[in-house]
């Protein structure tokens, strides 16, 4: 089944709502198979966004995404990388709807929160740079899967 890449950003640690985002993607359905709070180096993190290198706000990203402890998630099942886009929210949160986690948690372009992979080429890229010895997804509790998968 589909993977996606979720990053809980410095802000989002520090703020505590690391419990919050992991259970809106538990109670959508979603299957956790990997998770892991590290301290990146500003190389990983410039790999991480290569694509915006040109950008202006490239330096601060970096500063701010080494300024803390992230937690590094593979969330597993169907669409994932669209819907937890959705859940997620826009790239600016004074655009994200209510209900999304930006939405509902942040302000600031420069301060929202988390990451998530935007296409499952992206996902299979940053899974494999964030998590290099590989991802088991663990066959979940039949009865459990019957309830939430038709
Ligand atoms: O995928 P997403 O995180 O929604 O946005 P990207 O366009 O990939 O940009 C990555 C990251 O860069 C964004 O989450 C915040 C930051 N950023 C910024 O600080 N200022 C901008 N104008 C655009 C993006
Ligand atoms: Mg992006």
């Amino acid at each position: 089944m589909e993977q996606t890449y979720i990053m809980i950003k410095p802000d989002g640690v520090a703020r505590g709502l690391v419990g919050e985002i992991i259970k809106r993607f538990e109670q959508r359905g979603y299957q956790l198979a990997a998770l892991e709070l590290m301290n990146p180096t500003k190389q990983l993190l410039e790999e991480h966004y290569q694509d915006l290198k040109g950008k202006g706000f490239f330096a601060g990203l970096i500063e701010y995404m080494a300024s803390g402890p992230v937690v590094g998630m593979v969330w597993v099942g169907k669409d994932v990388v669209k819907v937890g886009r959705k859940m997620l929210g826009e790239t600016n949160p004074l655009a994200s709807a209510a209900g999304t986690i930006r939405g509902d948690f942040c302000i600031e372009v420069g301060r929202n929160i988390c990451h998530g992979s935007d296409s499952v080429e992206s996902a299979q890229r940053e899974i494999a740079m964030w998590f290099p010895r590989g991802v088991k997804v663990a066959s979940r509790n039949t009865s459990l899967h019957a309830l939430i998968y038709e």
